[in-house]
């Protein structure tokens, strides 16, 4: 080992996973630039990251086709009681899951160097932090780490000899034997793939994928799936969710924290700058929020992490410009195509087609080519401080104070603009039941509802009927200084299938209406499924919408909304007891105000 350990938890795990997996090497990371630059180093030489001649200090890389994105149905929440991950999850017996692992995890680092990482999700000895140590043999988690976490060796000093950690084991499920050459990107085959949460103890155990959510383990498996339980048993919530500050033209601050499922452009709404005059957009994080209540009562937020993991395909200079700006270099891309002068480029990114490119599968691709040149799930991992609209806030330990909390998804019918919850309880009737149609971008066909309360769905690390209790919970500590709930839907469509609002820049005009109810001085309609803006109180200054657009956009049709009910009744019937009250009590006033 390269630096002494004094941690005694963290010395024995160190030792037992030594023992189980037989690496040639154990290294422990120190988070500097010297170590990251080594392991793109060790990366080039085996062929697997590829030096990108047109953006400094960034390289692409190429994932095995199995394994190009987070796999739900091999994702685990292992408790000793199946109740305890509820209906939402994947469930195995403790015992018995550790058994099929260890299994798997025997001798499978031989030939590799095991690295120690030792980071911190949150600023470095902020209250709201939490530290975690992800062991792994593989040197891409190791950079990806750095970018995603805070890698340092002040974490194995905050730790000391006694302080707790989160254990996180990570192996790519694949042992080099002595003499023989690795393949550029060594994974599992996926009936071999575990992605496991044993949350009565905070431990992670994945193996057999190296790719995102699957081996970069501070993120969706601690800070959300992790964090989400010991937020529940210790009175705060982990969340799937941007946060964004926006500021009036007075100079007035509103933060934000937002909830949308996949395909709805979530790092574009963190990173959106206004259309309207005067207001002001900054970035404090595009997919995770800790939200603590301060001691003035109020709830305060946290990024958890330091960088972003963005979906590349459909990232452009019109849809993101600040994204295109935070990965001009330094930057780690994964399954994009490579361009003939060393650039990377994505479906989306240019309104003009490459005439040749090397496709993430690194095969030759022309405009003539069916398959796509970059995969869909292709990435780009990036800094935060890269971004040049990041909040200069965004580090603060203390957090930004929450005002408003919007939920949203896409409906190409049926679902308003924006609307108001009525109360704390109809909002967070609001997030138990957001849904969004599925794109290209999800598996499965294209136009199906899918419900994913609060986006949370593949993220929450317990009894998802708990969750929601536990957001009425925190509804009734915060009382009048809780956030007010909102829903948007930036994807309604015209009958003729065209989208009827801009979206983008222009969400700002939601956002101005959405502060300006914060501030008591928008006008609301009441609708049977929450406020509505008043005609004329939607700044749409500068646009020419059509008024039968926008009344289409804020249009609530009985009719349809009485064909939702059913649906979601479906849908909370799967929490069986574990569906609070309360939120049966809003289903019902629902019901009554659709007459
Ligand atoms: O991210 C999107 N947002 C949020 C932006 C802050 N997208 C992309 C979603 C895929 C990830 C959107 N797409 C948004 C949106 O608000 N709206 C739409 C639909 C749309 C697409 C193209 C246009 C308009 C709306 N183009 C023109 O009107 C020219
Ligand atoms: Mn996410």
């Amino acid at each position: 080992m390269n630096i002494e350990v004094k941690n005694r938890k963290l010395n024995a795990w160190i030792s037992e996973v030594v023992a189980m997996c037989r690496p040639d090497a154990v290294y422990i990371c120190d988070g500097s630039k010297k170590e990251y630059d080594s392991m793109m180093e060790k990366l080039v030489a085996a062929g697997s990251g590829i030096p990108l001649e047109k953006r400094a200090g960034s390289y692409l890389f190429r994932s095995d086709p199995s394994d190009v994105a987070r796999v739900e149905d091999r994702t685990y929440i292992s408790t000793s009681a199946q109740d305890e991950a509820g209906p939402t999850n994947n469930w195995l017996d403790p015992a018995s899951l550790k058994e099929t692992m260890k299994g798997f995890y025997k001798d499978c680092m031989k030939g590799r160097t095991m690295y120690v990482i030792p980071f911190s999700m949150g600023p470095i000895g902020s209250p709201i932090s939490k530290i975690g140590v992800e062991i792994t043999d593989s040197p891409y988690v190791v950079a990806n780490m750095h970018i995603m976490t805070r890698v340092s060796s002040k974490v194995l000093e905050l730790l000391g000899a006694e302080n707790d950690f989160i254990p996180c084991l990570h192996s790519i499920g694949a042992p080099l034997e002595s003499g023989r050459k690795d393949v550029p990107w060594p994974c599992a085959p996926i009936e071999q793939k575990y992605i496991s949460h044993f949350p009565e103890e905070n431990l992670i155990w994945s193996y057999g994928s190296g790719y995102g959510g699957n081996a970069l383990l501070g993120k969706k498996c601690l800070a959300l799936r992790i964090a989400s339980v010991m937020a529940r048993r210790e009175g705060w919530l982990a969340e799937h969710m941007l946060i964004l500050r926006l500021t009036n033209p007075e100079g007035r601050q509103y933060h934000i924290a937002a909830a949308f499922p996949s395909a709805c452009g979530k790092t574009n709404l963190a990173m959106m700058q206004p259309s309207l005059k005067g207001w002001k957009c900054e970035c404090i994080g595009d997919d995770i929020a800790w939200m603590k209540i301060g001691e003035d009562g109020r709830l305060h937020a946290i990024n958890p992490e330091s960088g972003f993991f963005g979906v590349a395909p459909g990232t452009s200079y019109d849809t993101n410009p600040m994204a295109m700006d935070t990965i001009r270099d330094n930057v780690i891309f994964t399954n994009c195509a490579l361009t003939d002068d060393g650039d990377v480029w994505w479906e989306g990114m240019t309104d003009e087609l490459p005439a040749h490119l090397i496709d993430w599968k690194g095969r030759d691709w022309t405009p003539e080519s069916k398959a796509e040149a970059a995969h869909p799930n292709a990435r780009f991992t990036a800094h935060a401080s890269r971004c040049p609209v990041i909040c200069k806030d965004w580090e603060n330990p203390a957090g930004v104070p929450i005002d408003i909390f919007i939920f949203g998804g896409r409906r190409s019918s049926v679902v308003p603009l924006v609307y108001e919850a009525f109360n704390w309880d109809h909002g967070v009737f609001l997030g138990a039941t957001a849904a969004s149609e599925t794109t290209s971008a999800n598996i499965g066909a294209v136009g199906n509802l899918r419900r994913d309360p609060f986006a949370m769905k593949p993220f929450c690390g317990y009894n998802m009927g708990d969750y929601f209790q536990h957001w009425l919970n925190m509804g009734d500590r915060l009382g009048n200084k809780a956030p007010r709930i909102f829903y948007v839907n930036w994807f309604r469509k015209s009958d003729e299938g065209k989208f009827l609002w801009p979206g983008f820049s222009d969400n700002s005009r939601v956002l101005k209406w959405i502060c300006e109810r914060v501030e008591e001085k928008a006008g609301a309609q009441k609708s049977a499924i929450g406020l509505l803006p008043l005609d004329g109180a939607l700044d749409l200054s500068g646009l020419n919408i059509p008024s039968e657009n926008m009344k289409e956009l804020l249009q609530v049709d009985p009719v349809e909304w009485k064909a939702e009910v059913p649906d979601i009744k479906a849908h909370f019937d799967i929490f069986g007891d574990r569906l609070p009250e309360r939120l049966v009590v809003q289903l019902q006033e629902l019901r009554k105000r659709l007459g």
